[in-house]
């Protein structure tokens, strides 16, 4: 295994160079990085050799980026059925930690790091949070999950490998997090939107001015916002707020981010991820610039290669800005949180931009989902605004359900409530209370 990563050693020391590297020479590097990626794959893990072999393709076969679209998906269910360790490409002595995603039903899907692994995510976090304006110098108040979670422990090495200071508050208990913001004093803080949410929320109703906290930046991510949020965030806290990607299965945070002098969607970091888009009904490859799902190749991981895996994020590439490598549009959907209600999709997002419209609301809520006799019934629960009145809360009802109807064509059953999906993790906007084989 050692010869063929001999190439990634340039992963040691810092990588300003490669953010700004020509075309030409990422195309070249992702080229030579993909080929030793997929061998890694075919001869250390069986599913990818099965795989290959049943359609008739081969690494060799992999001559230019193109070549990538000959081989096969990896989905979730993939990683479902060799669990927990077999799709490990390295032996149990080489794996110097395990994550695991919580899954919404069923086996959790387990990811696997060597020491390398750790090195380049940590790498990647770092750049990440510097493209996001964290600086060395900084306080940074890490608010995601520690845990199984990638968030917590994967932004928290990245936050040192930038050479800043980690405070891992984690999720959870807000007053304490007030408490320490006020006393540490913090430049910066990672989370989920809606957590960051929540401590604004809290702020306010004690009283205090979020405005006059020591925060100068945030990066949040792991979990769809909106531009409304955005501006919600930063016009609260007088911040700037730059949103970071990732995913477990492929690495955790740290596979795109977006940089704070553009702030125009996630800088794919193309030196350790090959990027597609495809159709999410034929998967045939779309070109840049058109929407589809997300699927993503790693090119230097060790523990875990993942060869084409479905995100099922929804998203496009667009060309590079602020650094020469490319971008993923702002990701608000994924196509397994599509709505089908009487023959209209639509996206929970696409109610939040309504919400966010409406100062008596707050952008927290959820779409749940049941039948009423054999229609199906979405039912949106939204939160009220602290301030709003009663007079509010009807008004709001009625303005939300008309808007629903009017701009995205389907009827809902809208509940403004005290509080919804308030916790520290991220918010669930989609449950389906349907019967189980009704849909
Ligand atoms: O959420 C990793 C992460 C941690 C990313 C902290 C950013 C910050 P998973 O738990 O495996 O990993 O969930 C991955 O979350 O496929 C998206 O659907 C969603 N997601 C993550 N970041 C964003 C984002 C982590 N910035 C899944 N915008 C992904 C929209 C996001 N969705």
């Amino acid at each position: 295994m050692t010869a063929i990563f001999d190439i990634f050693s340039d992963n040691h020391g810092p990588q300003m160079g490669i953010e700004y590297a020509s075309r030409d020479e990422i195309i070249a590097l992702q080229t030579q990085r993909a080929k030793n990626e997929l061998r890694h794959a075919y001869y250390n893990v069986p599913h990818y050799r099965r795989k290959f072999d049943e359609i008739g393709v081969h690494p060799d076969d992999f001559k230019e980026l193109s070549d990538m679209a000959k081989f096969p998906f990896t989905d979730k269910s993939t990683l479902r059925a060799e669990y927990p360790f077999g799709m490990f490409a390295v032996g149990q002595h080489q794996i110097a930690r395990i994550h695991a995603s919580s899954g919404t039903t069923g086996r959790p899907t387990v990811v696997g790091y060597t020491h390398n692994d750790i090195k380049i995510w940590s790498e990647l976090v770092a750049r990440s949070f510097r493209a996001g304006g964290l600086r060395p110098s900084d306080k940074v108040q890490v608010t995601f999950g520690y845990g199984l979670f990638t968030g917590g422990l994967g932004a928290h090495y990245g936050v040192e490998e930038l050479g800043a200071t980690a405070i891992p508050t984690s999720g959870g208990q807000t007053e304490r997090q007030i408490q320490l913001m006020q006393d540490f004093k913090p430049d910066a803080i990672l989370g989920t939107p809606s957590y960051m949410l929540t401590l604004l929320d809290r702020m306010k109703k004690e009283g205090m001015d979020p405005r006059e906290t020591s925060l100068r930046v945030g990066v949040f991510g792991a979990e769809p916002w909106t531009q409304g949020m955005r501006h919600e965030l930063e016009e609260g806290f007088g911040i700037d707020a730059t949103d970071i990607y990732g995913l477990s299965e492929v690495m955790g945070p740290g596979v795109a981010q977006e940089c704070v002098e553009t702030k125009d969607g996630l800088t794919v970091w193309e030196d350790h991820f090959y990027p597609e888009i495809v159709h999410p009904e034929t998967l045939e490859p779309l070109p840049d610039g058109e929407y589809g799902e997300l699927v993503i190749t790693t090119l230097t991981k060790e523990a875990l290669p993942i060869i084409r895996y479905r995100t099922h994020d929804l998203t496009r590439i667009l060309p590079g800005t602020a650094r020469s490598m490319r971008r993923l549009d702002r990701i608000t959907a994924r196509n397994d949180d599509m709505i089908i209600l009487r023959g209209v999709n639509c996206f929970p997002s696409q109610f939040e931009e309504i919400i966010t419209e409406d100062h008596r609301l707050r952008p927290r809520y959820q779409c749940v989902l049941s039948k009423k006799g054999r229609m199906d019934h979405l039912t949106l629960l939204v939160e009220r605004d602290p301030q709003a009145t009663e007079k509010d809360v009807e008004d709001s009802t009625d303005w939300l359900g008309k808007q629903i109807k009017q701009r995205i064509g389907v009827t809902v059953e809208v509940l403004v409530q005290d509080q919804v999906n308030s916790g520290d993790g991220k918010a669930k906007r989609l449950v389906d209370n349907r019967p189980k084989d009704d849909h």
